[in-house]
């Protein structure tokens, strides 16, 4: 740029770029993240106007204290049985995660995602929703199924990509599509569930049926334009939608700062669409539920959309092809002050004298042997590179209802192809 342009009685103009606070080998210290107590947020009715929502987005819904005590107005007062309930599903996803990473370590399959620390979001929304409310989720949300009691094995087929995957092995692993448990097929492109779920939900009411919708974004991913053409529409039509912002603070390596975190919260995302935004302590699974269940009460009531940021940390890696060693201190995900869902939830049912340690044991060892036991099964029917799992001509199904004329040429010729070939693919 020349000098000439340039006045002299001004600063030259800057761009702000933002930077993450701890880098690899930096001591962390957290002290700038607000925790409000229990008892700060109060729990306005689900019909009021979306407007008088500027605290409940910019504040911390929480229900249990770090010593695992619950109180305040969000408290859901939910049996102990229902609490037991969800300690086991966020105890199971967390098992087969562990095992999952773990086969993929062992080259039985080419991808994985965890949702160590993040389980309370999945596990506690699935708890809230009925279990046909149609979900869309991102990739993180496994929990759901696990928590609306999808065989794992058939989970697993899929991560495996064997001859049990009911998608013959077309979606990279863990996009899972379960339409019998009202989950809608995951995808890799970003945020595009948005826009989905906002769909389903007006279809829903333009029918007059009864079930809502709910889906689920990271903190990143709030930059697409999806997620505010998705906004747009569910306030102008009063979409019956829960938005769900998994704000884990990281997007692969760019951290939430990059989604603009640093100028504001992503539940104050709402305020401009005029939505009601909650933000919600992310690790504490009785808020996430209660949230939830408010949101999903507005929604049925036609009383309009929710946008809930869950405000949580991503203790692993992005995926098992990522090493956040490369770009964030590792003192992270221990100074992370919200704490362990599991660990949180554990708390508060000893506290209230519902649970014990030797219990927990217990739990413990049996979803391990639940997932082994799973994991056996799926890899009776093939894991990776142990052969084709499924007929070479069906690499063309499934996409079109009638399959094209330029299709079945180019299946015609891959066949011709391969039988000239003399490999053994062509002959099923
Ligand atoms: C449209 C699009 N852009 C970029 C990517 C590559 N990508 C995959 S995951 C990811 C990070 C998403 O981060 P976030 O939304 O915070 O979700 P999280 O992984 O933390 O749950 C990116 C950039 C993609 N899959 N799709
Ligand atoms: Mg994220």
């Amino acid at each position: 740029m020349s000098d000439a342009s340039r006045r002299s009685n001004l600063p030259p103009l800057a761009l702000h770029v933002p930077e993450p606070k701890f880098r690899p080998g930096d001591t962390v210290d957290f002290a700038q993240v607000a925790v409000p107590p229990v008892d700060a947020a109060r729990r306005p009715d689900t019909a009021d106007a979306a407007h008088g929502f500027h605290e409940l987005a910019f504040g911390l819904v929480r229900v249990l204290d770090m010593d695992g005590t619950a109180g305040g107005q969000w408290d859901p007062r939910i049996s102990p049985d229902l609490k037991r309930q969800m300690l086991r599903n966020m105890a199971l996803t967390r098992a087969f995660d562990e095992r999952m990473f773990r086969a993929q370590r062992q080259g039985k399959t080419s991808f994985y995602m965890k949702s160590l620390g993040e389980e309370a979001v999945s596990v506690g929304a699935a708890a809230a929703l009925a279990s046909d409310d149609m979900v869309f989720p991102s990739y993180r949300q496994q929990g759901i199924l696990i928590s609306r009691g999808c065989p794992l094995t058939d989970m697993m087929n899929q991560i495996y990509s064997n001859r049990g995957d009911k998608l013959q092995g077309k979606q990279l692993p863990i996009m899972y599509s379960e339409k019998g448990y009202s989950f809608f097929s995951i995808s890799g492109n970003l945020t595009t569930q948005y826009p989905q779920a906002v769909g389903w939900a007006m279809a829903s009411a333009a029918k007059g049926d009864t079930r809502i919708a709910a889906t689920w974004c990271g903190e990143g991913s709030t930059a697409e334009g999806d997620f505010h053409s998705a906004c747009t529409f569910a306030s102008v039509y009063r979409a019956p939608v829960i938005f769900n912002v998994v704000n884990n603070q990281w997007a692969i390596s760019s951290f939430s700062g990059f989604a603009g975190a640093e100028a504001t919260t992503f539940a104050a995302r709402a305020i401009g669409y005029g939505i009601a935004g909650i933000r919600v302590d992310g690790n504490d699974v009785l808020a996430v539920y209660a949230a939830t269940l408010w949101a999903a009460e507005r929604a049925r009531t036609n009383a309009g959309p929710t946008l809930i940021e869950h405000f949580t940390y991503r203790a692993e890696g992005h995926s098992t092809s990522d090493d956040p060693g490369q770009y964030r201190s590792e003192g992270e995900p221990n100074a992370w002050p919200l704490g362990d869902p599991i660990k949180r939830l554990k708390a508060h049912l000893i506290t209230i004298g519902e649970w014990d340690e030797e219990r927990h044991d217990a739990m413990d060892r049996e979803v391990a042997e639940q997932v082994k036991a799973a994991q056996k099964e799926a890899e009776k029917n093939g894991i990776l590179g142990h052969g084709l799992h499924q007929p070479l001509d069906s690499l063309f199904d499934g996409v079109f209802e009638e399959m094209p004329w330029h299709l079945r040429e180019q299946q015609a010729q891959m066949l011709a192809e391969e039988e000239a070939s003399g490999r053994p693919w062509a002959r099923k």
